[in-house]
């Protein structure tokens, strides 16, 4: 584990293998990069996928209104429904520093029945997905832990377990954390689950 930033700590580093690693940050997603051509954030979006509040609402002002465009053009599943709780869809940056958006939904935390279980799928496809296009370098917020009111202990130690599993084909998999409690939530659970 290494540590970052101006006061020490902000951000941390830990390696997941020999060529991964995984960086817990904070900050805003919408101005997060590494290299522009092989990285993308991930939006914590709805079902209809057509913007909202919170990062979504973030993402979307700053990737322009090509974005709304694009994901207007995702084919419904079933009526409204673009991208069904746990699954991911990709489409470009647009407007944004990041070459790719991952646009995924995660468990509204008191209304699925099983919200490990989605937010697993959600972190699991937006990774399958990534490498599935050549992304390198990946970007996550913290899903569900806005809006979907999904608790931050129990948040961070799904995201930290599946990144450890399913993240390791990409070379840097990023959490860009908005609050000084999330944060502290992510790092403590990578801390537990990535010992050396
Ligand atoms: N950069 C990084 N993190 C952010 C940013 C940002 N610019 N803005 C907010 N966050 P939320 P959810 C944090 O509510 O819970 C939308 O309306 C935020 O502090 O964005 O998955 C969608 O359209 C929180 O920690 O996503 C859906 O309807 C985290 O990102 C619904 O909200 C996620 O909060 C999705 O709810």
């Amino acid at each position: 584990m290494t540590s970052g930033g101006g006061n020490g700590g902000d951000s941390v580093t830990f390696r997941l293998t020999p060529t991964s690693s995984l960086k817990i940050q904070k900050g805003d997603i919408t101005q997060w990069s590494v290299d522009g051509s092989s990285d993308a954030i991930v939006n914590p979006a709805n079902e209809r996928m057509l913007g909202g509040g919170g990062a979504d609402g973030a993402i979307h002002r700053a990737a322009g209104p090509e974005l709304r465009d694009a994901c207007y053009k995702e084919p419904e599943v079933r009526p409204g429904v673009r991208c069904p709780t746990g699954e991911a869809r990709i489409t470009p940056g647009f407007r944004l520093p990041a070459s790719h958006i991952i646009h995924t939904v995660g468990p509204i935390y008191d209304a699925n029945p099983n919200p490990k279980a989605s937010l697993t799928n959600a972190y699991r496809n937006s990774l399958r997905l990534a490498k599935e296009n050549s992304i390198q370098y990946i970007a996550f917020p913290a899903i569900s832990c806005g809006v979907f009111g999904y608790p931050y202990d129990e948040a961070a130690t799904v995201a930290i377990s599946t990144v450890k599993e399913f993240g390791t084909d990409l070379k840097e998999v990023h959490f860009v954390l908005f609050s000084d409690e999330i944060y502290d939530a992510w790092v403590t659970a990578a801390k537990e689950q990535l010992k050396d």
